[in-house]
């Protein structure tokens, strides 16, 4: 692991858990304090990645589970080298929504995915969060809060249950297996108590 001057912070969860928005409130809050922050997002980031990212979200074109945790990673490598090694090595807080706990979560867990072989991945890799909070909300509620918002089902959206589960368990065996970086986070909270949690997490934890 290269040493860093910044903070990294990656969001995961289910589908709907409210990621995007606590990362967005977050965001704010760090910036109105006087930090530079880089709130960036998996898959995508950059062009190259954000290009994969439309392939894998797509449902138009069936990929094999190993095809999409390679595609995950090939976005991931050069999201990692280009924005967030260089935005941690200048010191900034670097906010991401998803990144390789989702590929464990998803490809493994969900899809049947060999663990020992995303995990050399993440090796690979080799950019460890500092803090990652795990939203978990009950399926139902994810279920009313995507209803509400009304978008096409992209490709994981349109899993069955049982998949989901097997993606919920993953992320709490992850949480379990780092508690030194994973913190459990009731997502039913509104979105203000929530980001407050977040940001009073972060001060525990790194005291900044
Ligand atoms: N994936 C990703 C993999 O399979 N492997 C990988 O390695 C990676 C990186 C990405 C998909 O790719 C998969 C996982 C995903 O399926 P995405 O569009 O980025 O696709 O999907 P999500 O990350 O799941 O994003 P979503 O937008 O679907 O969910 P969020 O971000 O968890 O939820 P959010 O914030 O958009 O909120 C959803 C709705 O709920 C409301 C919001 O207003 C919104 O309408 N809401 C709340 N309501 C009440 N209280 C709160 N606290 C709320 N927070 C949000």
């Amino acid at each position: 692991m290269t040493q860093r001057a910044g903070l990294f912070i990656t969001l995961e969860g289910g589908e709907g858990a409210g990621k995007s928005t606590a990362a967005a409130g977050l965001a704010a809050k760090l910036r109105a304090e006087g930090h530079e922050v880089v709130a960036t997002r998996e898959p995508g980031g950059t062009k190259g990645a954000e290009a994969i990212r439309a392939l894998l979200l797509t449902t138009d074109t069936p990929l094999h589970p190993l095809a999409q945790t390679m595609l995950h990673f090939a976005a991931r490598a050069d999201h990692v080298e280009s924005v967030l090694r260089p935005a941690l090595a200048r010191g900034a807080i670097v906010i991401c929504d998803r990144y390789y706990d989702s590929t464990m979560a998803y490809q493994a867990y969900g899809q049947g995915v060999d663990i020992g072989a995303v995990a050399s991945l993440i090796r690979l890799v080799n950019l460890r969060p500092d803090i990652t909070f795990f939203l978990e909300l009950p399926e139902s509620l994810a279920q009313t809060r995507l209803a509400a918002r009304g978008q096409v089902a992209d490709r994981y959206e349109r899993m069955d249950r049982d998949f989901m589960l097997r993606v919920a368990q993953g992320f709490r065996a992850i949480a379990a297996s780092e508690p030194g970086r994973g913190v459990m986070v009731d997502a039913t909270m509104a979105p203000e108590a929530l980001v407050n949690f977040l940001r009073r997490s972060i001060s525990e934890r790194t005291g900044r």
